[in-house]
């Protein structure tokens, strides 16, 4: 009996749902068309250091190689073989990538593009990343091999061949989304080739994979592919660990296909989470933040424990995918720091940072005719991360994992790991705040007048250092501080027109 408890405990925790993160971490940033090379020294100089979880990669497999229009950032969507040979690296560089950032506790999620190879229309030859021939024509994918009995060719029943329909499940699972050569997953052997490109990232290191275009493959092919799957290396993780699975499956609700049908398999991204909180911090609609004191499964979201969620990805901050225009992003700062410090405080889901480069937007009739735009570079090569004096980054490159107002709700995520949801406060419109348990507080003011309330913030008395508006530094806070009575009382104020309207203040923020 003893045992068995052991043993399911152990089960729960080492199973697809976890991602495996050291004790902890809690936070995954998507460093998004980074080189190798640079995650590494990211790992060590920062993610390491700073308490990320882990990081997910951009498909590291060999790719076409498209010019017109010019290395868009999607070519990597369009897979030519499973050789690890990309943009970003090859697989001397991968497996360095991985190492590295194990060593000092940082996990490596690889984002697998299993549901296709390359889009129909594409001319045969070697234009790809590793020089590799294909021939979408015939279906001929000679590195991996595949041929023509590897697609779903005769079994999708469509006119065009393609997704016509998003109502009717057969054509959304065996059409070709965006023209992608849809492979026929009920074989074994397309099964076992996928499988076996997994397995030789596991035996890598890596601890996980984003299951790319989830909803366009029955759930009961990725399981038989799930099953094929090694345990994760005994370098890094326990023996027995399970790879950790978030399967994209955008389900807004309105169509046939339903996050659920996917939960068996590992966590599924919840969509409606950035779409709504995007919302909310527009005020579109007549939304309030005071509407968010039953964030989470209270707005229909799948459970917790199944969902990883995001404010933004690197499709729907360019319009790609789903979400739509209340998206928020890094080209709404001000908005976006408060809806990032709002996801990580709050206690549901895994969550995941975005991490961008900068791209010349262009709008055409209300569409972003650079959406395509490819990762910062010079002739196709990308550029590398330059780290400015103040910590940002130079190249191009976003960052917003480094801004400090993230980077620290980050490591208030961790401190408050395992807290309840306590002490919520609202004024009946844009200004709130929640604590979690006796560990960390968060006060918004997203109304167009200032805030000045005392709340009870759950937390021991003290003298604390505001981590949005500045950091603890030798003992010291270079921002507000913050006075917590005996009974756990403070006062806050905050101007509708501070350049961050919100504070946060957790047990490690103490001085
Ligand atoms: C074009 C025509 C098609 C035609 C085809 C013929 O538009 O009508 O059939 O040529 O060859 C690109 C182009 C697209 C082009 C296609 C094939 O944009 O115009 O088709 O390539 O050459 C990314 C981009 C896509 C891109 C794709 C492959 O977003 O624009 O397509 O990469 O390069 C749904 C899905 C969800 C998906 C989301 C975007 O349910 O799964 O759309 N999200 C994931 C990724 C996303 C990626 C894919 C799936 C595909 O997050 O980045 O698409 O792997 O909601
Ligand atoms: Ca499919």
């Amino acid at each position: 009996m003893k045992f068995f408890l052991l043993f399911s405990a152990l089960g729960l925790c080492w199973a697809q749902y976890a991602p495996h993160t050291q004790q902890g971490r809690t936070s995954i940033v998507h460093l998004f068309e980074w080189r190798w090379a640079d995650i590494a020294e990211e790992c060590e100089r920062y993610l390491g250091p700073k308490g990320f979880g882990g990081v997910q990669v951009s498909p590291p497999n060999e790719n076409v190689v498209i010019t017109n229009p010019y290395r868009p950032w999607w070519e990597r969507y369009q897979p030519v073989s499973y050789k690890l040979c990309s943009r970003s690296g090859n697989e001397d560089e991968f497996r360095n990538m991985v190492t590295r950032c194990n060593n000092v506790g940082v996990r490596i999620y690889v984002d697998a593009i299993i549901n296709h190879m390359c889009g129909v229309g594409n001319a045969a030859g070697t234009s790809s990343t590793c020089g590799s021939y294909y021939n979408p024509h015939n279906r001929d994918f000679p590195a991996v091999p595949y041929s023509g009995w590897d697609f779903n060719d005769g079994k999708c029943k469509t006119e065009s061949g393609g997704i016509e329909n998003y109502v009717d499940p057969f054509q959304v699972r065996d059409c070709r989304l965006s023209g992608l050569l849809d492979l026929a997953l009920e074989k074994d052997y397309v099964r076992s080739k996928i499988a076996e490109y997994l397995n030789h990232l596991i035996a890598i290191g890596v601890a996980g994979f984003r299951i790319d275009a989830s909803k366009h493959m029955w759930p009961g092919d990725i399981k038989a592919v799930l099953d094929k799957l090694h345990n994760l290396s005994t370098n890094w993780f326990p023996e027995g660990s399970r790879p950790f699975i978030y399967q994209e499956v955008i389900d807004l609700g309105g169509e046939a296909i339903k996050s659920s049908e996917y939960v068996g398999n590992g966590r599924v991204t919840e969509f409606k989470y950035g779409a709504k909180l995007g919302t909310v911090i527009r005020k579109w609609n007549g939304e309030k933040m005071s509407y968010l004191k039953n964030w989470g499964e209270g707005w229909g979201f799948m459970p917790s424990d199944r969902a990883l969620v995001f404010v933004d990805n690197h499709d729907n901050q360019r319009g790609h995918g789903a979400g739509g225009a209340s998206i928020l992003t890094f080209w709404d700062a001000r908005l976006y720091k408060m809806a990032v410090g709002f996801m990580l405080a709050h206690p549901y889901g895994i969550t995941r940072v975005m991490s961008s480069y900068y791209w010349q937007r262009h709008f055409e009739n209300g569409k972003d005719v650079n959406d395509w735009t490819g990762p910062p570079n010079n002739n196709g090569m990308t550029k590398e991360i330059t780290i400015n004096p103040d910590t940002t980054c130079g190249n191009g490159w976003v960052c917003e994992h480094r801004w400090r107002q993230i980077r620290n709700m980050v490591a208030f995520r961790n401190v408050v790991d395992g807290q309840p949801f306590s002490n919520w406060w609202d004024n009946g419109s844009n200004q709130v705040a929640f604590g979690r348990g006796n560990r960390g507080f968060i006060v918004f003011n997203n109304d167009d007048w200032s805030l000045s309330s005392t709340l009870q913030t759950g937390l021991p008395a003290g003298t604390y250092c505001d981590v949005i508006s500045g950091d603890k530094v030798d003992g010291n806070c270079t921002g507000i501080k913050i006075y917590v009575s005996g009974e756990g009382m403070a006062h806050f104020s905050i101007s509708n027109s501070a350049e961050d309207p919100f504070i946060a203040i957790h047990s490690e923020s103490k001085l």
